[in-house]
């Protein structure tokens, strides 16, 4: 089934035409690609993708002179509901750059400092949650406290506004809405040309209306009041004036920016914890490491008051963080596009404006990864082996100026629950956990649970 794409000479064509992409797109792009190499052609229903992991290639992609960010079909459908919000943006869209540098402030690694005891508050209520359970003896849902535990943080410290995750059964109705947004995204790539698909987009606009309702609220929530604590994201974008030209932000664009911001903020960062709980509850070697340096900040301390500057000392925790979002970078995929007609590789031509898809989890399984790319192995990520390493090996942030604006924030919060996790429980494997990766545009270990005892100073 493999033969060249007639435009792009030299590249293998493989035709999903016959099962479409399925629920799991970027597992079957995966597989395809170990099938076809690092360089291939996806054709479904005559629209070709051409799908890139050779780190040379991507090196060549993540040249900014050459390629830029691509709003391709899948971003072009969460533009549906985020429209020009940071991430859904054109690049030429002059509310990007602005909202862009009214922005990039709150997110240098010092604004940390100021999301931190957020961030602590509400790792605080995931761990008095795990602590009923653990006291129940009941096994923990992993991604979907994390999912309490995340949009929690960036409702709270973004926007003031607490979606009071924990006190809820069930997830609070404006992750269902986003969910099924992002559902509607990815499988609206996969639709049979013909059939009818009116039902589902009705569904839609519902949950899209939805979540604007729920950004309504939290800004007007902010707005009637005084501004007196108007340091967060949301005070920024209602008040700050742009460095070149002392302009703000429009109010539809201040929509669009919290709708992309809880979303953005919240689901990729929580998929990385999993993943990280899991590899860590697989393998207890690294396990064990974490638990050693956790131990040395915290010593038998019952419930410790994590610093600021803790958690950047914590290097092997962020170590088991990145090893995590190598295997499984959460948000998996990126495109590029020509700014011009080259040749991609000396030998592949793409015309201005053609595009494609940087497939992560296949760049970070690259020969440049050592000969058994699939072991979990946080020792890739010291200090010495990450200065010998190309620096377009790892990409789970995006590349460039439209790189991830909120890779510090997700770490800080990562890093120090993960830390404060570790800390406090052992944790148990207890159904033999086999990994499924569920796909909503980012990915997830579905149905993973735990079982936790508390660690006593013996351990
Ligand atoms: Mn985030 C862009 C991954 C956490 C807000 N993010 C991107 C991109 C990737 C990405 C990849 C680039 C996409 C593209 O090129 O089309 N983000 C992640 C991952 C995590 C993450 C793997 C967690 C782990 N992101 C966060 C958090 C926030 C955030 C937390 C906000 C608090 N991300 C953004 C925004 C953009 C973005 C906003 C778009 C930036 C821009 O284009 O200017």
């Amino acid at each position: 089934t493999s033969r060249p794409a007639a435009d792009l000479p030299g590249v293998p064509v493989a035709d999903i035409s016959g099962t479409g992409p399925g629920d799991a797109p970027v597992q079957q792009a995966m597989d395809l690609m170990r099938e076809h190499g690092p360089v291939f052609v996806r054709r479904l229903y005559g629209r070709d993708t051409l799908f890139v992991g050779d780190l040379d290639l991507v090196a060549e992609l993540a040249d900014e002179q050459r390629f830029a960010k691509h709003i391709g079909p899948g971003l072009a459908n969460v533009r549906e509901f985020a429209a020009d919000g940071l991430f859904t943006a054109y690049n030429d869209e002059p509310n990007w750059a602005k909202a862009h540098d009214i922005l990039m402030p709150a997110f240098a690694l010092g604004s940390m400092r100021t999301y931190h005891p957020v961030m602590l508050k509400v790792a605080r209520r995931l761990i008095d949650s795990w602590d009923r359970d653990a006291r129940a003896g009941q096994p923990v849902d992993v991604p979907g406290d994390m999912t309490r535990m995340t949009l929690d943080t960036i409702g709270l410290a973004g926007f003031g506004y607490d979606f009071g995750s924990f006190e809820r059964a069930e997830p609070h109705p404006f992750v269902e809405a986003m969910v099924r947004c992002l559902e509607w995204s990815m499988t609206r790539l996969a639709r049979v040309p013909g059939r009818d698909y009116q039902a589902r987009d009705a569904a839609f606009r519902d949950d899209s209306a939805y979540l604007a309702q729920v950004v309504d609220e939290v800004i007007a929530a902010r707005t009637g009041t005084d501004q007196s604590q108007a340091d967060d994201l949301l005070g920024l974008m209602l008040t700050a004036e742009h460095p070149a030209d002392g302009s703000t932000l429009d109010a539809a664009n201040i929509r669009n920016q919290v709708i992309t911001f809880l979303i953005a903020g919240h689901e990729t960062t929580s998929g990385a914890m999993s993943f990280a709980l899991h590899f860590l509850a697989k393998h207890p070697t690294a396990l064990q490491l974490v638990q050693r340096e956790v131990d040395e900040l915290w010593g038998d301390q019952a419930d410790p008051e994590p610093a600021y500057d803790e958690i950047g000392r914590l290097t092997y925790t962020r170590q088991v963080l990145n090893e995590a979002l190598r295997l499984w970078p959460t948000a998996a995929v990126f495109a590029r596009e020509a700014r011009e007609d080259t040749l991609l590789g000396g030998r592949i031509p793409l015309r201005a404006g053609q595009s494609a898809l940087v497939l992560t989890p296949m760049l970070h399984r690259q020969p440049v990864w050592g000969d058994n790319p699939e072991l979990f192995d946080p020792s890739r990520f010291t200090a010495e082996a990450e200065a010998e390493r190309p620096v377009h090996a790892f990409k789970p942030f995006g590349t460039g100026e439209r790189a991830c604006i909120g890779r510090q924030f997700a770490l800080h919060e990562a890093t120090m629950l993960l830390a404060m996790l570790v800390h406090r429980y052992r944790l148990s494997d207890h159904a033999d956990y086999r990994l499924h990766v569920k796909e909503t545009l980012t990915l997830k270990p579905e149905g993973f649970t735990l079982t936790l005892t508390p660690r006593t100073s013996a351990d």
